[in-house]
C-alpha cells in the first residue's frame, strides 16, 4: 500500500492555518473533507460569470448555466459508471437522496407483510427514513445484526441468509461504516438480495470518495451520496436509480420543473431525473462537484484507497500502544477503510477531542449518528480520526502523541 504525494495538501487552503498556535491537523474528513482550490475557483466562477437560473431561460447566461448543471449530471455519471445521466437525481446529500427513496418508492410498493431489511451498522439517514416509511406502509423493519469484537464488527453473514427470504423487498445497508470503518463487499450483499427478488439500496457516503465505485459492476438499484464527503461543496449530493424504477417513482416533491402539464386540477410529471428535481436546483455546487469529480480522478481512486488504507492501518497500529485504548472493527493489521474509531475507559470522547483541538488537531466525538450501534457495544461514544488524500504519517504521529499527553492527564 503506497501513499499519496504530501504536496497533495497544497492544493487546500484551508489547511494552510494554524490553530491553537499549531498547525492544523485535519482529521475529521468522515464528517465532511477539504475543498481543493479548483473545487472553489469552479464556485466562484459559476456566481462571477454564468449565475442564472436552468432550463427555462434562453439567454446566454442561462444557456451555460444549464448546459454546465446537465455536464455536471453527466460527469456524476460516468464517476460511478451509471449507464444513462437519466440515472443520476440531484439531491442536498445522502440524508435527501435516502428519504426520497423511502417516502417515493417506500409509499408506492410497500405493503402490510413487506420487510426493509438493514443494518445494525446504519448511520440515522440510512434508518430513520426506513423507520418512517415501514411504519407508514405496515411494512416491518429488521437489521442484519453486527458481529461481535472477535468478528471485528462485521455483518453476521450466516444472519443475513437467513434473513433474506422472498418478503424482503429492498436490502439497504452502508458501504463503509462511518463507525467501524468497516468496508462492506457491496457486489456480494447486492447478489444476495437480487436472489430473493429484493432491491438494493447503498448508503455510499463514506466510499464515495475514496473507493472506486461502478454501480453496474456492483449491481445495485439505488446507491445515495453527498458531495461534501469527497472535496466536493455542502448542500449537492446524488441519488444514483437504475431508470426503470425511476421512472415509475411517484414525485418526491412538486412545483415547478418536474411538470410536464398542469391543470388546475391535475398534473403530470416528467420522466426522471426531472421528476425528483422540484424547484430551482443547487446549480452552483452541482458545477463545483463537477470539479470535485475530475480533482479525485486526476489522483486516481485506487491511489486514493490504497493511500486511505495505509494511514488507517498506521493510525492503529500507532494508538494500539496507548494504554486502555479500545479500537473499534477491524483488528491491527487487518483490512480496514480510512478511518479509526476509538474509547478510553479513563476519559470521554468529547474531553479527548477539547483537549486535542488544542493541539490544533480536529477529531470527531460523539455517536457519530450511530446511537443503536452504540448502545449494542456498549460504549457512550467514541472518538474519531478519518483520512483523506492530504493527511500524512506525520499528522498520525502527531495525533498519538497528543492523545498519550491527554492520556496522563486523565491518569
Ligand atoms: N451515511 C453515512 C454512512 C454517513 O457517514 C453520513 C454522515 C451520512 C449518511 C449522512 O450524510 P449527509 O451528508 O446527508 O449528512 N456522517 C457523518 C459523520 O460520520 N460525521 O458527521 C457526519
Amino acid at each position: 500500500m503506497s501513499l499519496l504525494s504530501p504536496a497533495l495538501r497544497f492544493d487546500f487552503p484551508a489547511l494552510d492555518q494554524h490553530v491553537g498556535g499549531k498547525p492544523l491537523v485535519y482529521l475529521d474528513n468522515g464528517a465532511t473533507t477539504q475543498k481543493p482550490r479548483s473545487v472553489i475557483d469552479a464556485l466562484a466562477r459559476f456566481y462571477e460569470r454564468n449565475n442564472s437560473n436552468v432550463h427555462r431561460g434562453l439567454h446566454a447566461l442561462s444557456m451555460r448555466a444549464t448546459d454546465g448543471f446537465e455536464a455536471a449530471r453527466a460527469r456524476a455519471a460516468k464517476f460511478i459508471n451509471a449507464a444513462d445521466s437519466a440515472e443520476i437525481v440531484f439531491t442536498r446529500g445522502t440524508t435527501e437522496s435516502v428519504n426520497l427513496v423511502a417516502q417515493s418508492w417506500g409509499s408506492a410498493n410497500l405493503r402490510p407483510g413487506d420487510i426493509v431489511l438493514i443494518t445494525e451498522m446504519e448511520h440515522h439517514s440510512n434508518l430513520v427514513p426506513w423507520q418512517q416509511i415501514t411504519r407508514q406502509t405496515g411494512a416491518t423493519l429488521k437489521y442484519v445484526p453486527v458481529a461481535g469484537a472477535d468478528a471485528e464488527h462485521g455483518l453476521d453473514l450466516d444472519a443475513l441468509e437467513k434473513l433474506l427470504t422472498p418478503q424482503v423487498k429492498l436490502f439497504a445497508f452502508t458501504h463503509l461504516s462511518n463507525t467501524l470503518g468497516i468496508l462492506n463487499d457491496a457486489a456480494r450483499l447486492c447478489a444476495k438480495a437480487r436472489a430473493v427478488g429484493a432491491l438494493t439500496l447503498i448508503d455510499a457516503a463514506q466510499s464515495i470518495g475514496h473507493e472506486p465505485i461502478d454501480v453496474q459492476a456492483i449491481g445495485c438499484d439505488f446507491l445515495a451520496y453527498s458531495g461534501h464527503k469527497m472535496a466536493g461543496p455542502t448542500g449537492i449530493g446524488v441519488l444514483y436509480g437504475k431508470r426503470a424504477l425511476l421512472d415509475d417513482m411517484p414525485p418526491y416533491q412538486t412545483g415547478g420543473g418536474m411538470i410536464s402539464t398542469v391543470d388546475w386540477f391535475e398534473s403530470k410529471w416528467k420522466p426522471a431525473p426531472e421528476r425528483f428535481e422540484a424547484g430551482t436546483p443547487n446549480v452552483a455546487d452541482a458545477i463545483a462537484l463537477h470539479a470535485a469529480f475530475d480533482y479525485l480522478d486526476g489522483i486516481g481512486r485506487p491511489a486514493i484507497s490504497d493511500h486511505d488504507h495505509a494511514l488507517a492501518a498506521q493510525a492503529c497500529t500507532a494508538l494500539s500502544e496507548l494504554p486502555g485504548i479500545r479500537i473499534l472493527g477491524p483488528k491491527t493489521g487487518k483490512p480496514r477503510a480510512g478511518l479509526v474509531s476509538f474509547a478510553f475507559a479513563a476519559a470521554h470522547a468529547h474531553d479527548i477531542v477539547t483537549f486535542a483541538d488544542q493541539d490544533g488537531i480536529a477529531l470527531r466525538g460523539g455517536h457519530h449518528c450511530n446511537q443503536p450501534l452504540m448502545k449494542k457495544l456498549g460504549l457512550p461514544s467514541t472518538t474519531r480520526a478519518s483520512f483523506y488524500v492530504y493527511n500524512t504519517p506525520e499528522e498520525i504521529a502527531v495525533l498519538a502523541a497528543s492523545l498519550r499527553k491527554i492520556l496522563k492527564f486523565f491518569a
